[in-house]
This record gives structure tokens, C-alpha cells and sequence, in this order.
């Protein structure tokens, strides 16, 4: 059995990722690959009540990084890596660059930490490719507002989200092998066809 591939997503919030993700997962089950969809902070029984906290309670900063960290532990273990195994893809909303993007762009946890954390959580592993979707924090807020309640990430200022975005896109700019940046302002069905642009490339 061939290995699976790893894919991830990535944007600030109301980028728009859930809606390319399911645009995605239609494409691959089409093409007769088995398909795991996947979130972060989440994924497991233990992540998703990980995930009830980290949305809800407030915390210290070293908390939050180091929970994030905690329901990637069980994920890698529990789903990813038995998915891989088989040969599935897996689709996750989101992995560590979020941890780099949010905790270490935005709020200003410290780099060396993270990476720290990250090499003791993941050996070496980590996605195959990663799809940013990119916007300006004031689109994607209008989108939010029109959509939903905000969680405890989603109530941050517009200054927080453009450090997010930064980081995002210079993660990006080390690592072009592995990012594919996509301008998340363009109509929903403009951004699909990109993207199943890029994954033909990867069957
Ligand atoms: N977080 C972190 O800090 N550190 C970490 O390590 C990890 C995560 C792993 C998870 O929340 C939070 O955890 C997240 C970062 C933090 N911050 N927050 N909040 P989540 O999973 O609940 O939220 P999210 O990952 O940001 O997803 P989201 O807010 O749902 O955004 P989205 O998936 O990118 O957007 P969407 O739901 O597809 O679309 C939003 C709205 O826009 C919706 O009404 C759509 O119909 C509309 N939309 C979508 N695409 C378009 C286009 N192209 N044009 C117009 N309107 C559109």
C-alpha cells in the first residue's frame, strides 16, 4: 500500500478554508482515494475536548501553546499517522504553522520554544503540502460577522490578525516547495479551480 499524503490548510479566520476543503475532499473521493478530513486544534475524542477549552477559557499564553501542542500529540498518534499508513490522504483545517502564525506572530510566544515543542511532539514529521489561504484581515472579519459568533481567537483586533498573516506568508516564502499561496478574496468557485489545479499535480 502506497503512504498517504499530509495536507494541510492555513488563513486567519473566515479565510475561507472550510469552504476549499470540502471542494477538495469531493475531488479526491471522485478520483478513488480514501479520504480522512481532519481539524486542529481537535481530531479525537481528547483534542476535541482540548479544543472546547482553547476556544472558551481563558489562559496564560504558555498554556494555550502547550495544549495546542497536547491535541497534536494524540492527533499524529491516533489518526494521521494510521490514515498515512493505509493509504489515505489526510485534510487537516490547520497544523503547526498555526501555532507559529498565532502564538508566535500574533501574540509573541517564542520561536525557539515552539520549535522545541514542535520536535519533541512530531520526530521530523509534518505535511506534504500546505494550502494559505490569504486575506486581508478586514475582508475576512466582514465575512465573520455576517456568519457567526465570535470564539475567544475570532474577538481579536485587525493589528492581531495582520502579525498573524505575516507570519503566515513568511512561513510561505521559506518554504515555496511545500506552500501553495492562494488569494482567498477571489469568488469561492475562482479559488476552487486553483486549487484543483495544484492537487492534479500532486495525485
Ligand atoms: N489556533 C491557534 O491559535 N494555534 C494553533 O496551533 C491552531 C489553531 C491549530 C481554531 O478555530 C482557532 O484556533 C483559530 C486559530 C487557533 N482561530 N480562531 N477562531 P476554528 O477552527 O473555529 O476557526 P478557523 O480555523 O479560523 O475556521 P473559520 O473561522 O471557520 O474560517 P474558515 O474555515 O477559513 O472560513 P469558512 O468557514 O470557510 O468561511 C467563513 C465565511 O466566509 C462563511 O460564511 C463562508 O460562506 C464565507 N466565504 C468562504 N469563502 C468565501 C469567498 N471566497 N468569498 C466570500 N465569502 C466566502
Amino acid at each position: 500500500m502506497s503512504q498517504g499524503k499530509f495536507i494541510t490548510f492555513e488563513g486567519i479566520d473566515g479565510a475561507g478554508k472550510t469552504t476549499q476543503i470540502e471542494a477538495l475532499h469531493a475531488f479526491l473521493r471522485d478520483s478513488g482515494i480514501e479520504v480522512v478530513r481532519t481539524r486542529e486544534p481537535g481530531g479525537t475524542p481528547l483534542g476535541e475536548k482540548i479544543r472546547g477549552l482553547l476556544l472558551h477559557e481563558d489562559m496564560d499564553e504558555t498554556a494555550e501553546t502547550l495544549l495546542f501542542f497536547a491535541s497534536r500529540a494524540q492527533h499524529i498518534r491516533d489518526v494521521i499517522l494510521p490514515a498515512l499508513a493505509r493509504g489515505a490522504w489526510v485534510l487537516s483545517d490547520r497544523f503547526t504553522d498555526a501555532t507559529y502564525a498565532y502564538q508566535v506572530g500574533g501574540k509573541g510566544c517564542s520561536a525557539q520554544s515552539v520549535l522545541q515543542l514542535e520536535a519533541m511532539v512530531q520526530k521530523g514529521f509534518g505535511p506534504d503540502k500546505t494550502v494559505l489561504f490569504d486575506i486581508d484581515p478586514e475582508s475576512a472579519a466582514k465575512r465573520l460577522a455576517l456568519s457567526r459568533t465570535a470564539d475567544r481567537f475570532e474577538v481579536q483586533g485587525t493589528d492581531f490578525f495582520s502579525r498573524v498573516r505575516k507570519a503566515y506568508l513568511e512561513r510561505a516564502a521559506r518554504e515555496p516547495e511545500r506552500f501553495v499561496v492562494l488569494d482567498a478574496s477571489a469568488a469561492p468557485e475562482v479559488i476552487t479551480r486553483e486549487l484543483l489545479e495544484k492537487a492534479k499535480g500532486w495525485l
